[in-house]
């Protein structure tokens, strides 16, 4: 057999045009993931509130509108759920918008576009590192261990029902922006392992056009790997997204997020996003839920826009 070495690379993704494909929309009404309750609310919040009006005023082409929630089967069945619609939705060619929910969504979102797309990258935007074990969380709460389930830190005998995740996730696929409250455990895990992070801090010190520059150019050097970003509104500041649970000073702005979104859109390899921890039952006054929702629809619009 012979092998012809002037063949160039294959890139499989490279012909498909993801800014383009019709997003499915995934109301992920779960709330188990942590301890407080009304984020199972956030996705009806999120949609009727400004996110479906945000992607029909730029134009983004919606198709199919599914439903997962927690409050039947329980947690672990509900994920497990959800990473199949997201998996149907990519398979499909389209774009999976999924609505939480606490951020233990990720576990479903991530594991289902790892399906369909195994050199995926993902951009995880939240003020914490969700990268806690079993063994290592103060809480308890699965919300704060998407990616360590992910990059396959524990064993799936430790979280029951946990064995549809199938942890595959490389950490070099993997950025953080936004960051700013890790614990120890988690700190030492993001530096073992060299995964890319930048935290609040750092977007404050260079700037968010060139933080986004380095995530892209350290995770995907040469532009060509679909893109999951999921957005734990808590990396934004209180001031500016106050509606949700584990809220953290000294977060992103308003314009950062601007920024954020356009950089990111401008690939043109966003795959799918998810949209975390927005919390009506958390909001001080009418005025703050309506400003969460408003932050949290731009984003989304102009991501996938
Ligand atoms: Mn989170």
């Amino acid at each position: 057999m012979t092998v012809d070495m002037t063949m160039p690379h294959q890139h499989h993704h490279q012909d498909l045009a993801y800014g383009t494909k019709p997003v499915d929309v995934i109301l992920a009404r779960i709330g188990r993931g942590q301890k407080k309750g009304g984020v199972e609310q956030g996705p009806d919040c999120l949609w009727e509130g400004g996110v479906e009006q945000a992607l029909g005023e730029a134009d983004i082409t919606t198709d199919e509108m599914r439903l997962v929630t927690d409050q039947d089967f329980g947690l672990m069945p509900a994920l497990a759920e959800l990473a199949v619609s997201v998996e149907q939705a990519a398979r499909n060619g389209h774009r999976p918008l999924t609505l939480g929910g606490d951020h233990s969504i990720a576990l479903g979102t991530i594991e289902g576009m790892l399906r369909v797309y195994p050199d995926l990258r993902v951009i995880y935007i939240d003020a914490h590192g969700d990268i806690n074990t079993p063994s290592t969380s103060k809480t308890g709460n699965l919300h704060g261990m998407p990616l360590a389930a992910h990059l396959g830190l524990f064993g799936q005998r430790e979280i029951p029902g946990i064995g549809f995740v199938g942890a595959r996730l490389l950490p070099q696929q993997l950025a953080f922006i936004g960051v700013r409250e890790l614990d120890m455990t988690e700190a030492s895990i993001i530096d073992d392992r060299n995964i890319v992070c930048y935290s609040a801090e750092d977007v404050r010190a260079y700037g968010m056009a060139a933080v986004v520059k380095q995530v892209l150019a350290q995770i995907d050097p040469e532009g060509r790997h679909p893109i999951l970003i999921s957005f734990d509104v808590d990396a934004a500041d209180p001031s500016v997204a106050p509606a949700t649970g584990v809220p953290v000073a000294d977060g992103l702005l308003e314009e950062d997020l601007d920024i954020l979104a356009e950089l990111l859109c401008k690939t043109g390899r966003i795959a799918g996003l998810d949209l975390a921890e927005v919390n009506p039952a958390l909001a001080a006054s009418e005025a703050d839920l309506a400003r969460t929702v408003e932050v949290t629809s731009r984003f989304a619009a102009a991501c996938l826009g």
